[in-house]
């Protein structure tokens, strides 16, 4: 007998109210945003899934090279009992770090959360049905705001991966990290993804993939509009822009409009013009460097215990103390 246990932490009431602050809030601004979140419906899951599989998107591959290598070492530094996944999405990397942790003999529980509820689920399930005697407790909601109680025997060792920290603009990183250390008891863990700087060209291709699969991964966020705001908005309307910004040393991607365009979006009570080639920023992928995730990990109160990059140093995988 399987131990799968969801709960959900916002209503769908919720997410459409904040949806509506978000595209208020971006879309009337001077320089138009998008936060990156948004991309996430049942569809989006399932377009960055793919992504993840491209021969331009090595961040997935480089990650999951990492934890194959290291899940027992992480394990053995961590006696981790439950493992927190947060964002967890398909969390099919996760399964490297449950095998370490079993192998090790200390886990007895895992908590993905993650604000898409189909994504989580079928997670949840295959993870429990792979994992006999593992409880599974998915968590739906926004990592950003529902870390206040965070369950689970001690220790726990919370895992943020795929580089996904690099959404959030420096700031909001700092607040996130904090939150995250506030909700830990001293001597339990993160670990953390985080894709590194290099060359630009490389970059720029993980994000501008030739099949195009990116590019409709950043339409989607337009769908999304469409479905629960009523937007009137034509994706094919909007092309996508990967850039690299060597100042803060950021992927962002953008939708670009085509023509002169005027989008309703009656769900958000908001009518929004774009000049021709005008651009809304859909999301900032940052990367890091060991030093500048080391010091943003101090900063936070954790302290840097191992730091592993793969074999071409294009990710690194942080193990911080609490
Ligand atoms: C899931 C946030 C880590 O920033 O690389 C993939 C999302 N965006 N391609 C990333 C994404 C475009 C991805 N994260």
């Amino acid at each position: 007998m399987q131990h799968v246990r969801i709960d959900t932490h916002r209503s769908s009431a919720d997410t459409d109210e904040q949806l509506r602050r978000d595209v208020r809030e971006g879309l009337s601004a001077e320089r138009k945003r998008l936060p990156a979140k948004w991309f996430y419906d049942a569809r989006g899951s399932e377009l960055f899934d793919r992504i993840t599989a491209l021969p331009e998107y090595y961040p997935t591959r480089a990650e999951r090279e990492i934890l194959v290598r290291e899940s027992q070492a992480i394990a053995a530094a961590t006696d981790a009992r439950t493992l927190v996944e947060l964002g967890a999405g398909s969390s099919e990397k996760t399964r490297a770090l449950l095998d370490g942790l079993r192998r090790h003999g200390t886990v007895r529980e895992f908590v993905p959360q993650d604000v898409s509820a189909s994504a989580l689920t079928a997670a949840a399930e295959a993870i429990a049905a792979d994992y006999p005697g593992l409880d599974v407790h998915g968590v739906v909601g926004d990592f950003t705001e529902n870390l206040g109680v965070l369950p689970g025997t001690r220790p726990r060792l919370v895992v943020f991966l795929g580089g996904t920290i690099g959404n959030f603009l420096p700031a909001e990183r700092a607040k996130f990290l904090r939150s995250v250390r506030d909700v830990l008891a001293p001597g339990e863990w993160l670990l953390l993804g985080t894709d590194l700087v290099k060359d630009p060209r490389t970059l720029v291709r993980a994000y501008d993939d030739e099949a195009g699969v990116t590019a409709e991964f950043n339409r989607n966020v337009l769908a999304v509009l469409a479905e629960r705001l009523g937007a009137d908005v034509d994706p094919a309307d909007f092309d996508h822009v990967a850039a690299w910004d060597a100042e803060h040393e950021w992927i962002e991607m953008r939708l670009r409009a085509r023509r002169d365009l005027v989008v309703r979006i009656p769900g958000a009570d908001l009518e929004v013009s774009f000049a021709a080639g005008e651009e809304v920023r859909t999301e900032v992928s940052a990367k890091f460097r060991e030093d500048g995730v080391r010091t943003e990990l101090a900063d936070a109160g954790f302290a840097l215990e191992h730091w592993w990059t793969d074999a071409e140093a294009r990710f690194g995988v942080s193990l911080a103390k609490a």
